[in-house]
């Protein structure tokens, strides 16, 4: 079998997507996603410009070589662009091995090593009030696990606060909406939410928190130290992650388990983290990470050192994305939870797929390859349109982290 062609798709049902989609001699083909948030062209230009040529006449079964010759062929190495690149093509490999040989995925990542895949949902609100609501409808729609994000009384805006119900979207068209931040008026706030939230729903439910990298290693021991009594599941992105050795002083001060990487695209980004035992839970997901091929790789890493996976699993990553993690998910040992923002109708209408939720779990489903489409005629129907992440400036005018 060889690779005969490869087209990068760029549509916008409700959202970006960037779609890669690789084709064989034999027929068959396979699925990527290449979907980087704001900055969605800059990775179809390197797919099309860069990467495809190399790729036709490979014989698509060549995973491992395929992904050492484009990290180590590029010569300038790592970095979200190349590695959502690399990912994506690694994905559509694996989606036309399952296919050739009539087996799911996660058959060729060692077999299901579990029933389902734990999820958490996003719950949040304006206030404490909405929020404490939003998660009471996240547990009726069968939810184990929820994260919690809310308003900050004083503040306009803050990460994480949809304007729907369901689905939150935090990139808007045109140029980036610019938010105001208080590091203050957040660590007084958010304990009284989980306050709140135990009073009223006890402790069986799972609760999750992302701090979204906007606070310095002291702000985060604090914050984690005040939310100890409220047993998280885990704190995320307490801080931004360049600094490894930062989380040194986090962990010195609280129990309170932490997650970070999402924005990590190497092993190399969380090689401290893990040797140190510095976190709890590894992001990193096959979209931003190299795809399954070096996700498996940072897994391994991670179970040496008690660290469990918690892939990323926003809006802003296909559901090819989310078809691939859930392969992953299910075969490594070390799983520790998948986020999971649902997608809108639309999204879902242009990648019809076999996962399903049920019960507060996904289920990967059974079909040959990674179990997600693409329809290219429904696609066509929604172009792309600019959009970015917002900006975020400290009540002084400072730029921040977003
Ligand atoms: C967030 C994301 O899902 C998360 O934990 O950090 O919503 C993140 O802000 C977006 O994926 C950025 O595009
Ligand atoms: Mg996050």
């Amino acid at each position: 079998m060889k690779i005969k062609d490869a087209k990068v798709f760029v549509s916008c049902p409700d959202r970006n997507f960037i779609t890669l989609k690789i084709y064989t001699d034999q027929g068959i083909y396979g699925l990527g996603d290449a979907t980087l948030n704001g900055r969605e062209l800059s990775v179809a230009s390197y797919l099309s410009d860069h990467v495809i040529p190399c790729l036709i006449g490979r014989d698509p079964f060549q995973t491992e070589d395929i992904w050492q010759y484009l990290y180590k062929g590029a010569y300038w190495r790592r970095g979200p662009v190349t590695m959502t690149a690399i990912a994506a093509v690694d994905m559509a490999l694996w989606d036309i091995k399952g296919k050739a040989l009539n087996t799911p995925v996660y058959n060729l990542l060692g077999g299901k090593s579990r029933t389902g895949v734990l999820v958490y949902g996003h719950a949040n609100g304006r206030d404490i009030a909405e929020t404490v609501d939003r998660v009471g409808e996240y547990m009726g729609l069968g939810y184990k696990a929820i994260r919690a994000q809310s308003g900050i009384p004083g503040l306009e805006s803050t990460y994480g606060v949809a304007k729907d119900k369901l689905f939150y979207e935090p990139a808007e068209k045109g140029l980036p909406p610019e938010n105001l931040w208080s590091t203050e008026k957040y660590l007084l706030h958010v304990p009284k939410l989980f306050e709140t939230l135990r009073v009223k729903y006890g402790e069986d439910v799972h609760l999750l928190h992302d701090a979204h990298h906007r606070l310095r290693p002291i702000e985060a021991a604090r914050l984690g130290k005040s939310l100890e009594p409220y047993h998280l599941f885990w704190l995320e992105d307490p801080v931004p992650a360049e600094l490894q050795e930062g989380f040194r002083l986090i962990r010195q001060h609280t129990t309170t388990p932490l997650a970070v990487g999402e924005v990590f695209n190497a092993i190399w980004d969380a090689n401290l983290l893990f040797t140190e035992q510095l976190v709890d839970y590894i992001r990193t997901t096959v979209v931003h990470g190299g795809g399954i091929t070096h996700l498996k790789k940072m897994a391994s890493m991670a179970e040496i050192y008690h660290v469990l996976t918690g892939c990323h699993g926003a809006t802003d990553l296909s559901p090819v994305a989310m078809a691939a993690a859930l392969h992953f998910d299910i075969s490594i040992n070390n799983f520790g939870i998948q986020e999971y923002m649902r997608h809108t109708d639309k999204t879902d209408e242009v990648f019809p797929h076999a996962y399903y939720f049920k019960d507060g779990m996904l289920y990967p489903g059974d079909q040959p390859g990674l179990g997600v489409d693409y329809d290219e005629k429904l696609a066509e129907k929604f172009p792309y349109e600019r959009a970015y992440l917002p900006v975020n400036r400290k009540l002084d005018g400072t730029m921040y982290n977003w």
